[in-house]
């Protein structure tokens, strides 16, 4: 199909260079003097959402913090007199702008950035020549989801997960380092958790959900592409592992006589790289361990670890886990060490809707030269809000070239190049959809 958009490249360039210094701007509020930190319910969380508001309004949209603690825009449609016209659905762009420890710049926080591009894009002016509308059959909403990592509370996906209406109260007792409880920060943050559920939206309120995010591994990075399309996002599985042998006096202790749990839990993680390096798309990663007691010169006694869990399809992860079970019950049993797992988190493959697929490949078509073949479609090894959405919403995902795939790290980077080529290619997309949608 054609392409719909009509705008300058000027107007596209500078669109990209605001988003590049946004990004910068943004990563200026951090809890960290040397990194970037932004977590669930915290003052930079707070501060995040204050700047997305101003931004937001600044395109000429309404702003309101939900229940859960997202920042969202919306520009709604308006009837012929020129009225809001609350009744129509929303699509609804975005992504988080909570980080990782030490993260990059540009996780999450680009397609929040490239969502409001794209409402300055699309925007038309209202006809009483005051304030801005949506020209499409759709209201359009960016959303700056507030907790994607998990990293405060170790349950990723808080803040979509409200949107989405799965909010599982049993998250109120999760707690941070600190011990504070998810409910307590709720409170200290201002929120009222009994009213949590007002944050839920319902299937007809929204006309689906298009999320630009950064590929997060090398794959367009290798294939020298700037854009690709999304065909589905992880199936994850996150556990917390226990390790327990006996503390014991590292000098006199004989090996023949030690329970070493820091030795069980090396030998875990190293079966967890042997076992998902086998397979088929399945990746596994052991990203924290913790000794106790955490002496020089004690055997350790305890060992605490995580273990982050994706595959492209839910049974072929599980099936993947239950290996990983009984490899571990051998280790544990050779060693004479017992262990056992608690899962934190599990997300199932979330599919990205065939038609928001066909106008992402579209939007990508019409930045592309003349002549090139079709745009990639990757299935994403790195989660994201839009699993969260899928639960209430066709959702599709727009990814960026990472260069080099190193994410979750303060290298991270994109070209401001290929944000350039993305907020057009999003811009595309959106008319595509309306186009579709009559
Ligand atoms: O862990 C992830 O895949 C995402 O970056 N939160
Ligand atoms: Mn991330
Ligand atoms: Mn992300």
């Amino acid at each position: 199909m054609a392409a719909l958009l009509r705008t300058d490249p000027g107007a596209v360039a500078a669109a990209a260079r605001r988003v590049m210094d946004r990004c910068d701007e943004l990563a200026r509020v951090t809890a960290t003097d040397d990194g970037i930190e932004r977590v669930y319910l915290s003052e930079e969380h707070a501060r995040v959402n204050r700047l997305a508001a101003q931004w937001m309004r600044e395109v000429g949209m309404t702003t309101r913090q939900d229940a859960a603690g997202n920042q969202v825009g919306r520009l709604d449609r308006v009837t012929p007199s020129g009225t809001p016209d609350p009744d129509v659905p929303a699509l609804m762009l975005g992504s988080h702008l909570d980080t990782v420890p030490d993260a990059g710049r540009y996780d999450g926080i680009v397609g929040v950035l490239m969502g409001l591009e794209v409402v300055r894009m699309l925007r038309a002016p209202c006809p009483d020549g005051t304030g801005w509308r949506s020209p499409l059959p759709f209201a359009l909403e960016v959303v700056a989801f507030s907790d994607e990592e998990g990293t405060r509370f170790g349950k990723a996906l808080l803040g979509s997960s409200a949107v989405a209406g799965t909010w599982d109260p049993d998250w109120w007792s999760l707690t941070d380092d600190d011990g504070v409880t998810l409910h307590e920060a709720f409170v200290g943050f201002g929120l009222d958790p009994a009213r949590v559920g007002e944050a839920a939206r319902r299937p007809e309120e929204l006309a689906g959900y298009l999320e630009a995010h950064i590929e997060q591994g090398p794959e367009l990075d290798e294939r020298g592409e700037s854009l690709a399309v999304v065909s589905s996002i992880a199936s994850a599985r996150r556990f917390q592992l226990v390790v327990e042998g006996e503390a014991r006096h590292a000098g006199g202790t004989p090996y023949d006589r030690r329970r070493d749990a820091l030795l069980g839990a090396s030998e875990a993680a190293l079966a967890v790289e042997r076992i998902c390096r086998a397979e088929h798309h399945m990746i596994g990663t052991v990203g924290q361990l913790e000794t106790y007691p955490g002496a020089v010169n004690v055997v350790p006694g305890e060992a605490h670890l995580s273990l982050d869990l994706r595959g492209e399809l839910d049974g072929d992860r599980d099936r993947v886990w239950g290996a990983i079970e009984r490899e571990l019950d051998t280790i544990m049993g050779r060693r004479g060490l017992r262990w056992r797992a608690r899962e934190i988190h599990s997300a199932p493959a979330v599919f990205c809707a065939p038609l928001l697929q066909d106008v992402v490949r579209e939007g990508i078509v019409s930045t592309l030269d003349r002549g090139v073949d079709g745009p990639a479609t990757i299935f994403s090894r790195a989660g994201h809000d839009a699993m969260a959405l899928g639960a209430v919403a066709d959702v599709g995902m727009l990814f960026l070239r990472n260069p080099d795939g190193i994410s979750h790290h303060p290298d991270e980077d994109v070209s401001a190049a290929d944000v350039a080529s993305g907020t057009r290619a999003l811009a595309e997309a959106v008319l595509q959809l309306a186009a579709a949608r009559g």
